[in-house]
């Protein structure tokens, strides 16, 4: 049996490995700072990937559509292309693709955020207009409260200017015995029947992630509920939670009040010890303020994720406009603090994606916008293209390292699938061990983006179909390790697992967003999705291609294969 004391170096070891490579957090780097203007490098910058002009970003902050503008904010340090100094800046749009900055929307003014403007969400009050909840640090010991901010004209669609009610802020302070280093991120506010407003806070208690419930009648004071509305032990703090309704009922989402039989609830929380996010569906018992995950969904490090690849800090809103709800997520780097200061940038967002529950109800699904497929420029296509074992085709006529892909696969027979060992539970390990150059049966198969003409560098994203004791279990890889020849960057072998049934239709299918410095693909109608942040040295610009490969035994057919070359997006 585990000892207190094992446990709790096993729960150490796993922190630091899981760290997922990222840099550790809420470091400033005064020597990195600079208010001088320097120049931007261009080489991996995205075309139609979000970033600003320059500098850094993270996570992206109360996102909304209000008067037919949607708006994106995002934590922005204006000094630098490391994180620090960090402000709301602003970006507006009419289509969720092309964008124009604004001044930054929240900064440092007060003494509940001298210390920074952190994450936090945007709420519409009926006839009244939108609000924002954010989190202020007070000290330099990183102590955080909740602080409110408002339109100074709410009848401006673009909301350009916000105030800080000096007489309602802090709305929220971290009560006695909590701990207000970890104590962050307020969510979107929903309304309950009896008539109250209702927030979470992510938090902490030792080594349990929190999800802190308040509640307010009239969104100024709020009211701590004495239980949160979930935990799970051995999470760690829980940042940037997100909790929101999603319907039984088909593809449409809801509004995040909205209650009744037809919805399921989901939250999601970023786990700062892993710096990746998980998500449970589950119930929300209203009455009790209470959210139980569904048996299905493992609430912790094993739980679903949105993105098993670069991906953190997102945050929903639901889009009245088209009845969706949409998903943003934060891209972080994978380049050192060192290139990020050199090449004057740092951090994009991902495409925005709408999300809705699966028909399984078992997990959700997730699609780029619709608005996206504007950018489609020249088209070629690929029909019942056969691979044989070990080979590979050029995708040839479109801009391979600017592009959006959609491709079908099939197979005649899954005789040949690989035995799955139950103990290859880690996807990522899989991927890593087996990559592309190791021989299967079924697969590995799919694409081999941002390549070299002689494949020196390239960044594959395929399957690989193993057979299980009852069932075939699907592993979906976007593997950074052979992605550049530049030694020094984070490679990851990003992985998950695809829950579908090949039964009847012996068929899977993939979409892949190629942008420059990001590969964000789809698997199988988006039940997994990965982004892998790359640099690549050699496959840059019109020097990247573009290849389907299959190196399994069973021959592989390209039933249906569609690229396009991407224009680049306006953002001012
Ligand atoms: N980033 C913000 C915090 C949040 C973290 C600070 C997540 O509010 O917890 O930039 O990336």
């Amino acid at each position: 049996m585990m000892t207190l004391t094992n446990c709790l170096i096993v729960f150490i070891l796993v922190s630091v490995i899981c760290n997922n490579g990222v840099e550790a957090f809420h470091r400033i780097y005064p020597d990195l700072q600079s208010v001088s203007a320097h120049s931007v490098n261009k080489l991996h910058r995205t075309g139609f990937h979000f970033q600003p002009n320059r500098n850094w970003i993270n996570d992206p902050n109360g996102p909304m559509y209000y008067k037919g503008i949607y708006h994106l904010f995002y934590q922005y340090n204006p000094k630098g292309a490391v994180w620090g100094n960090i402000v709301w800046g602003h970006s507006v749009s009419k289509d969720l693709i092309n964008w124009k900055e604004l001044q930054p929307a929240l900064y440092p003014s007060k003494p509940f955020d001298r210390y920074g403007c952190w994450s936090g969400s945007a709420t519409i009050l009926p006839g009244k207009g939108p609000v924002i909840l954010y989190t202020g640090v007070v000290d330099k010991r990183s102590n955080e409260v909740q602080c409110i901010a408002v339109p100074a004209n709410a009848s401006d669609p673009l909301l350009t200017k916000w105030v800080k009610p000096d007489r309602l802020n802090p709305i929220v302070t971290a009560d006695h015995g909590m701990n207000g280093s970890v104590f962050r991120d307020p969510t979107t506010a929903w309304l309950g029947k009896d008539g109250q407003w209702r927030i979470l806070v992510g938090g902490k208690r030792e080594d349990t992630g929190v999800a802190y419930l308040y509640r307010s009648r009239n969104f100024l004071k709020w009211i701590r509920a004495k239980h949160p509305i979930h935990s799970a032990k051995r999470t760690g703090m829980w940042e940037c939670p997100d909790f929101y309704p999603v319907s039984l009922e088909g593809k449409n989402g809801l509004d995040s009040s909205m209650m009744g039989n037809s919805v399921k609830h989901v939250l999601k929380n970023s786990l700062d010890i892993t710096r990746y996010e998980y998500y449970t569906i589950g119930t929300y018992i209203q009455n009790q303020d209470k959210y139980i995950p569904d048996k299905t969904s493992e609430d912790g490090w094993g739980g679903l994720r949105y993105d098993y690849g670069n991906f953190y800090a997102s945050k929903s809103f639901f889009d009245p406009s088209k009845n969706r709800r949409i998903i943003w997520g934060w891209a972080n780097e994978s380049d050192t603090k060192e290139d990020d200061v050199k090449k004057g940038w740092a951090g994009i967002q991902a495409i925005p994606r709408t999300v809705w529950l699966d028909s399984s109800g078992r997990q959700l699904r997730q699609w780029p916008v619709e608005e996206l497929n504007r950018l489609r420029g020249k088209e070629v296509e690929m029909n019942k293209q056969k691979l044989k074992k070990g080979s590979y085709v050029e995708v040839k006529g479109i801009t391979a390292a600017q592009a959006d892909l959609e491709v079908t696969f099939s197979f005649s027979s899954l005789d040949k699938a690989e035995a799955f060992d139950p103990k290859w539970e880690n996807a990522e390990d899989l991927c890593a061990e087996k990559g592309t150059k190791v021989r299967g049966g079924v697969g590995p198969f799919g694409l081999l983006t941002l390549a070299s003409k002689k494949l020196e560098e390239y960044t594959p994203v395929f399957f690989r179909i193993f057979k299980a004791s009852n069932k075939h279990k699907i592993l979906m890889c976007s593997d950074a390790k052979s992605s550049s020849l530049n030694r020094e960057l984070y490679k990851p072998s990003f992985a998950g697992f695809v829950n579908v049934d090949l039964g009847n239709t012996k068929k899977l299918s993939l979409r892949s967003l190629i942008d420059h410095s990001v590969v964000e693909s789809f698997g199988v109608g988006g039940k997994t999705n990965i982004l892998s942040r790359v640099y690549p040295t050699l496959a840059v610009k019109e020097k990247a291609h573009l290849f389907v490969f299959n190196n399994g035994t069973e021959q592989i057919t390209v039933e249906n294969l569609k690229a396009w070359s991407m224009k680049t997006a306006r953002r001012n």
